[in-house]
């Protein structure tokens, strides 16, 4: 039986609608979905929100709707800004900015159905040819903007080794040296904060709070100094005996100044595991929406945690009504987060990808791999660590492992070891020097380390399938290791250490820390068979 083009388009109309406003009352009214605790055409900015990825999705922006909804404050919906292409800009706009969050819990957790979410209000892609060149820095000086929030992952900095703004760094010289040009947007995350804040001076000089929420320790700490390192730079000239400023952003003194008096920038430590959405992942939400198609679904974990720096310039949502934490010292959640959980995904995302295995799941699973991790928080990492109030170490320890057992995630090994340059030293660096200091060997974080060596060296893994190595020092890496995979120990560690923007002076020259490096190496080739 044929079927005439006319139906044949229906039906495609029929299983190709799409997730928006027009779809909600269905889904609700079938008990599909979950729908917005806040009523999407209501909500006013508030939020601008830099680098509006699944991560953010999942987890900030789920916070601030549950905030708007406790506290019936809908003027702090977020407008995300994307940055490097304009695909999650596309995907939500076509969508009413809804998206809906998909969580999986473990083995035997009930489903839930999926969450659509109706926090984003707008989104902006920086770099858009077709739009105006500043438009991010007139979304920061928007006086209905409160609070910038970031999730730009750890090289949207662009720190230099030794912490402050990287002024060799071709992008950031590029956006001083055209700061407040006509027509020129910054490439730039600090310089499009730089311009916003310039901008906001000149306009209002209405308070904001940046609020940095990416797996940095000192997150806001380091905020400000990045900031404040590319405003010092600021190209100034000399006119009667007045030092002024370049286009737009005016005086850089007068606007240091201001930034030190207007502007907040507080810490805060963010949990969330956030796998990248696949395809799969896509189809199946489908499938629960009943036909409708959500382009910019994200898949979570049920677990979410976020410990935030009381420090708002300009008032802040109610976050503490959707579980957020506030205290005056985040530094001591920063560190367990960062050295426990990312410090041993950086582990078990390294040698588990050495010996093959595709998820995180997959090589905690791995009972040598599982006991590593197990023995690399016990031994090496929880004693450097000051115990947040109310926290159980060893508990917040295992229950790392069973959040990254989780076998519904599929978050893959290649995801969480992409960027090492940039998260070794924050994860498992610091803690390493901190051990040394103390007077013992860290020979498991040593091992991890070694494990990420012998990654980037062989780029394949032990049956001879390539792995990616996606880091902004891949170039580097590449020439300085790729010819070692097979070297003596003892050459591959001294190549690496080499590499100042990861290991920093007194640590590479640290002869405790090479010689558990170089046994380190010895250890992952011979347990983990790469030498077969
Ligand atoms: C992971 C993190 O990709 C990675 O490097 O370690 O994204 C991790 O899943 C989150 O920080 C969990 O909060």
């Amino acid at each position: 039986m044929s079927t005439a083009p006319g139906n044949a388009a229906q039906a495609g109309a029929i299983t190709r609608r799409r997730l928006g406003l027009a779809e909600l009352p269905r889904l609700r009214a079938a008990g599909l979905a979950r729908p917005p605790a806040v009523d999407p055409p209501s909500v006013e900015p508030g939020i601008a929100h830099l680098g509006i990825g699944a991560f953010h999705r999942a987890h900030q922006a789920v916070y601030t709707e549950d905030a708007m909804a406790a506290a019936g404050e809908p003027n702090w919906g977020i407008v995300g800004v994307t940055q490097r292409s304009p695909a999650v800009r596309d995907q939500l706009i076509h969508q009413d900015c809804l998206y809906t969050v998909l969580e999986r819990g473990g083995p035997g957790a009930p489903a839930v159905p999926p969450r659509v979410v109706g926090a984003v209000c707008d989104v902006l892609w920086a770099n858009d040819p077709a739009g105006p060149p500043a438009a991010v820095a007139a979304l920061i000086a928007d006086p209905r903007i409160r609070i910038v929030t970031l999730t730009v992952t750890e090289k949207g900095y662009r720190r230099a080794p030794g912490g402050g703004l990287d002024l060799s760094d071709e992008a950031v010289r590029a956006d001083l040296a055209r700061a407040g040009e006509a027509g020129a947007g910054p490439r730039t995350v600090i310089g499009q904060l730089v311009a916003g804040l310039a901008r906001r001076a000149q306009r209002h000089g209405l308070g904001l709070t940046v609020l940095c929420c990416d797996n940095l320790p000192a997150g806001g700490e380091v905020l400000r100094g990045l900031v404040a390192d590319f405003v010092a730079a600021l190209p100034t000239g000399r006119r009667g005996g007045r030092r002024v400023g370049s286009g737009g952003f005016g005086d850089p003194a007068e606007l240091a100044e201001w930034i030190k008096a207007a502007v907040s920038f507080p810490s805060s430590m963010v949990d969330r595991i956030v796998p990248a959405t696949t395809p799969a992942d896509r189809a199946e939400v489908t499938t629960l929406l009943g036909g409708v198609i959500d382009e910019a679904a994200v898949v979570a974990e049920r677990f979410t945690q976020w410990v935030i720096e009381e420090s708002f310039a300009a008032g802040r949502p109610a976050w503490e009504a959707a579980g957020a934490l506030f205290t005056a010292d985040v530094a001591p959640y920063e560190a367990m987060k960062l050295r426990l959980l990312n410090g041993t995904h950086s582990l078990l995302a390294y040698t588990g990808a050495l010996a093959g295995h595709e998820t995180i799941a997959e090589a905690v699973r791995d009972p040598a791999l599982a006991d590593l991790a197990a023995a690399m928080m016990r031994a090496d990492l929880a004693p450097t660590l000051a115990v947040p109030a109310g926290i159980d170490l060893a508990a917040y320890q295992a229950s790392v492992l069973e959040r990254f057992a989780n076998p519904a995630l599929r978050h893959r090994t290649v995801q969480v070891a992409a960027d090492g340059s940039q998260k070794l030293p924050i994860r498992l660096l610091g803690a390493a020097a901190d051990r040394l200091a103390a007077g013992a060997e860290p020979s498991l974080i040593a091992l991890a380390v070694a494990a990420w060596m012998l990654y980037v060296a062989r780029g394949r893994d032990r049956a001879g399938r390539p792995l990616p190595l996606d880091d902004p020092l891949a170039a580097e890496l590449t020439a300085a290791l790729g010819p070692l995979a097979d070297a003596p120990p003892a050459t591959l560690v001294d190549a690496a250490l080499g590499v100042r923007a990861v290991f920093p002076e007194p640590l590479a020259a640290d002869a405790t820390f090479r010689a558990c490096l170089i046994e380190g190496v010895g250890r992952v080739r011979a347990d983990l068979r790469l030498t077969d």
